[in-house]
């Protein structure tokens, strides 16, 4: 079959939309059928589909799924579906994870004593060449081959970047469809010779089946290994079906690559939101901001403020790819095209906006069902008297029960097209300029509300010094603080310390440079006797953002502003509480010493381990200010 098939891909220089109709389907750039003919010849399916991103393509291939069992309607909503995965397939799997460089410090510094790099998985290329040997050969028999070819930011945007997505599942075509720009317009921008990333990928379950599937959920958990080849601009996934781990536009090529292109090409490819704020007077600014997964971005990028006569606009709610124009002012993409939000806690109360996204044309993953045939999630109120709940694995499911009845990763993924206040500029080609850098983290104890960075040094610091309680979006368990400097541990493409040394070098750049200002931000410290959070958060952040806003437009440094050990906290009263009852703002901006000292060790501690020779010294200075200003 396969011999059939690639004389077939030879006769029309490319692979075919199958061959049903491989009359009808024009050939591909010849780049991309190299790729495709060496990825069909590793591979070997049965078929190769050229995705053209046409809505009667999308709902075929739904409808595929439907058939398979893979997906089911759900008939409260229009186009909607919902996927239940193999119980094993749940999450981005950051332990098989790797980045194939031929020198290990090319990916991570080498940390001391022999320990384990926390900042990325290193692989060796022959260990790696054998790991793919023992993997792709033959992975895609009796499959079809879908080519994927996507645009990571709108078509023709000069911050734009291209690529081509071969995989074997069905799913991946339909979500990819959601997340990315992606058919015939981008194989048009291809054919004009433009660059594009290589990236391969399986559910490594061949047919004849082996043994069977659970949830008619292919996917291959012992052998799941997501691998990147920034040199080669490649990325090959293997074994599983999920997320972050197969949606390759997303975590693999907007982070792991891109950050690796960004490096080269002097721009930033960032784990961040990126939203608008206007004030009352009409006064728009933008702001980036980098949370470490499953912290609220969403949340945020989405904010409907508490604050009177405040408007929040979405640009992206997870990635940020940055470069200063000619006027040197920071320009932001999304480079996505939809929202993969974690679903538990979403509520019209947390984000009525998205609520409102996911409405229709959404595919949801190991969320619950209602007996109506619509969604459910911890979270939400509890449905209507009589309506039953079925749960993720697709068990009657009741209220008090001891297991959840939605996985806490369970996703929604819809088109960002559909956010009732998505930003009129969030397809701009030139990208929206950024104001302020926000970074943030989940921290009960220590860390106050917000605090500006003193200089731009001062903030790359800070988000090398970004700490968060683990997340559900990963395999981490518990609730442990883990270092996650600037919410890119999981996603550096490159050497954390060349990363920071990337960073610092944007104030040294020979063109104008605006350099935004820096911020951190905590909703999450808590009481400590009661345990309760401090602060309301959701739309009261407004009143955050509107401080952050008056900083960014703020004529002399001390103006509503104080300068504390850490940075500038918010003078007394320069944060409006208005309307807020039982808010201890005094405990939210306390910055208690011991607590201050005891992180600087620990930071000492992390940078010697894990970063050692390859801390640029300007970070290193930084850390010093910072213990002689909490004297350890
Ligand atoms: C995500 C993540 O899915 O950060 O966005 O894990
Ligand atoms: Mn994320």
């Amino acid at each position: 079959m396969a011999g059939l098939l690639l004389r077939v891909v030879r006769k029309h220089g490319g692979a075919s939309a199958g061959a049903r109709s491989l009359a009808s389907v024009p050939s591909l750039p010849p780049a991309v059928a190299d790729f495709v003919k060496g990825a069909v010849d590793e591979c070997r399916p049965s078929n190769v589909h050229v995705v053209t991103g046409t809505p009667r393509e999308t709902a075929a291939i739904l409808a595929g799924l439907e058939r398979e069992g893979t997906v089911k309607r759900l008939p409260k909503y229009e186009n909607c579906w919902l996927a239940r995965t193999d119980p094993k397939d749940v999450a981005r799997v950051e332990s098989k994870t790797v980045i194939v460089t031929r020198n290990q410090r090319d990916t991570v510094p080498v940390p001391a004593g022999g320990a384990k790099s926390q900042l990325g998985s290193w692989m060796d290329e022959s260990d790696w060449q054998r790991a793919r040997r023992e993997r792709f050969p033959g992975c895609m028999a009796g499959r079809t081959m879908y080519v994927i070819p996507f645009s990571m930011g709108p078509v023709g945007s000069s911050l734009s970047k291209y690529g081509v997505q071969v995989t074997d599942s069905p799913y991946v075509v339909a979500s990819m469809g959601i997340m990315t720009r992606a058919g015939t317009p981008v194989l048009n921008k291809l054919a004009e010779g433009v660059d594009f990333v290589r990236c391969q990928h399986s559910v490594g379950r061949p047919l004849p089946l082996s043994g069977p599937l659970v949830n008619s959920w292919p996917c291959n958990p012992d052998k799941v290994l997501i691998s990147h080849l920034p040199d080669e601009r490649r990325i090959m996934s293997f074994g599983s079906g999920y997320g972050g781990n197969s949606l390759l536009g997303k975590k693999c090529f907007a982070l792991r690559i891109a950050s690796r292109i960004a490096k080269d090409e002097g721009w930033l490819a960032e784990h961040m939101l990126i939203l608008g704020v206007t004030n009352p007077q009409g006064v728009k600014r933008y702001v980036a901001a980098a949370f470490p997964s499953a912290c609220g971005k969403t949340n945020l990028a989405m904010m409907k403020p508490a604050l009177p006569g405040w408007k929040v606009e979405c640009v992206g709610d997870d990635i940020a790819w940055m470069k200063f124009d000619s006027q040197g002012k920071l320009r932001a993409i999304n480079p996505e095209n939809g929202f993969f939000g974690v679903a538990p806690g979403t509520s019209d109360r947390t984000n009525p906006y998205a609520i409102a996204t996911i409405a229709r044309n959404t595919v949801f993953t190991n969320v619950g069902e209602t007996s109506e045939g619509g969604v459910w999630w911890e979270g939400l109120d509890p449905p209507a008297a009589g309506v039953t709940l079925t749960d993720w694995h697709g068990k009657a499911w009741k209220q008090g029960s001891s297991t959840p009845c939605a996985h806490p990763n369970s996703r929604f993924c819809a088109p960002a097209g559909q956010c009732p206040i998505i930003d009129p500029q969030w397809e701009s080609e030139e990208g929206v300029p950024i104001d302020a850098i926000i970074f943030g983290g989940r921290r009960p104890e220590g860390v106050p509300l917000v605090y500006e960075s003193f200089s731009w040094k001062h903030g790359v610091f800070v988000g090398a010094a970004m700490r968060s309680e683990a997340t559900a979006a990963a395999e981490h368990k518990g609730k442990v603080i883990m270092h996650d400097p600037f919410a890119m541990r999981p996603f550096f493409g490159y050497n954390f310390g060349d990363y920071l040394a990337h960073w610092l070098s944007m104030e040294n750049r020979k063109a104008p440079t605006q350099l935004p200002k820096i911020f951190h931000v905590n909703w999450f410290r808590k009481d400590p006797d009661s345990g309760a959070f401090l602060w309301p958060g959701f739309g009261e952040n407004a009143r955050v953002l509107e401080w952050i806003f008056k900083r960014c437009s703020r004529e002399r440094e001390d103006e509503a502003g104080k300068k504390s050990t850490i940075g500038w906290l918010p003078q007394d009263g320069a944060i409006d509480t208005q309307g807020l009852s039982g808010v201890d703002m005094g405990a939210l901006f306390d910055v208690p010493t011991p607590f201050w000292q005891k992180e600087t060790r620990e930071l000492r501690a992390y940078f010697t381990q894990q970063v050692g020779a390859d801390l640029p010294d300007e970070v290193g200075a930084e850390l010093k200010a910072l213990e002689d200003r909490v004297h350890v």
